[in-house]
């Protein structure tokens, strides 16, 4: 077992004591690995779940990304430095909210890197690297952004590749209260202009922030973001339902947020679906109670629930995260 395994063996289970009875184990499965890590891109590869998130630093510390694997959701084996901003020349800071996706046998990461304003001055944006495996290592791709400039006020970060019922991949994508979607092309080195000739279609919400993801379940496009500000305790996920990835995109409510007697900041997330079952999980960061440096995030798991009408559930944050499930 490795040192990082053990660890969260022995975390895993603390032992509370009531008068009269014997000790009764608690799990604590929340964060589900240890370290401050935010922006949880988390995926399925074969038997395995993956976690990628942002190391969360101070931005000039923030060249770099771990990644971290499980059979069950419980048990995570920490891959470290799986992209290094060495290997992207273009990268020198605020490498952020990873995306990944496998294509053809190569992996995909897509990534924030140097937090750009002003785009005629600075080199930054949204980067490609690839690997021919999960744990990397990867490399650049492109040896450029692949989105450097800011269209319909969208700052380049915090993307997602959503891969449509019709085999089309999109970068959904951006910061600063705008998002926008974008069709990419066959290998991922570009986009293909919609038919009325722009590239970048602008799908912002009501409240949207940043951090956004979209899903298929019964046939409808689920698009869901972070509101608020990522350094402070409202920040919260809100989620709209469409017809189309597209839009229109009707704000239903938020699901996931603060809980005072758990954490505050719950924030940007992902989510899973375990392969042929209706069972989803969402991975999330937020921050302790009581802490007040915004850079302490820590990635937490926990279940997300449907109605019959297909409406989301607001979320129980929990200490005590969720079961093993392994893959079958
Ligand atoms: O972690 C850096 C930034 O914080 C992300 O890009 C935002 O979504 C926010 O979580």
């Amino acid at each position: 077992m490795s040192r990082l395994r053990l660890a969260f063996a022995v975390s895993a289970l603390t032992f509370i004591t009531f008068p009269g009875l014997a000790q009764t184990a608690k799990k604590v499965n929340n964060p589900v690995f240890p370290g401050w890590y935010a922006d949880p891109e988390a995926t399925i590869f074969g038997k395995n779940y993956w976690i990628y998130p942002t190391f969360s630093a101070p931005y000039k510390q923030q060249i770099f990304f771990d990644a971290f694997s499980s059979p069950d959701l419980v048990t995570w084996t920490k891959h470290s430095r799986i992209l290094d901003s060495t290997a992207v020349k273009w990268a020198k800071k605020a490498m952020w909210a990873p995306a990944i996706i496998e294509k053809g046998g190569k992996y995909y990461l897509f990534f924030g890197a140097n937090d750009i304003h002003d785009d005629k001055k600075e080199v930054g944006g949204i980067g490609v690297a690839v690997a021919d495996s999960p744990a990397g290592p990867f490399r650049d791709y492109l040896g450029k952004p692949l989105v450097g400039q800011i269209h319909n006020g969208a700052q380049p970060i915090d993307q997602f590749v959503f891969k449509d019922q019709d085999g089309k991949y999109y970068l959904i994508y951006g910061g600063w209260g705008h998002c926008n979607i974008a069709q990419l092309n066959d290998d991922f080195t570009g986009f293909l202009p919609f038919s009325d000739g722009t590239t970048y279609r602008e799908v912002t919400p009501k409240n949207y922030v940043e951090g956004p993801i979209m899903f298929v379940r019964n046939g409808q496009y689920y698009f869901m973001w972070s509101e608020g500000g990522w350094t402070g305790p409202d920040y919260s996920v809100a989620y709209a339902v469409s017809k189309s990835p597209f839009g229109p995109f009707e704000r239903v409510g938020k699901i996931l947020q603060q809980d005072p007697t758990v954490a505050t900041g719950a924030g940007h997330h992902s989510v899973i679906q375990v392969p042929g079952t209706d069972e989803w999980y969402i991975v999330y960061h937020r921050r302790p109670l009581g802490e007040t440096d915004g850079n302490h995030r820590e990635t937490c798991i926990d279940r997300m629930y449907f109605d019959a009408n297909g409406t989301i559930k607001p979320v129980k944050i929990t200490v005590a995260g969720v079961e093993a499930r392994a893959l079958k």
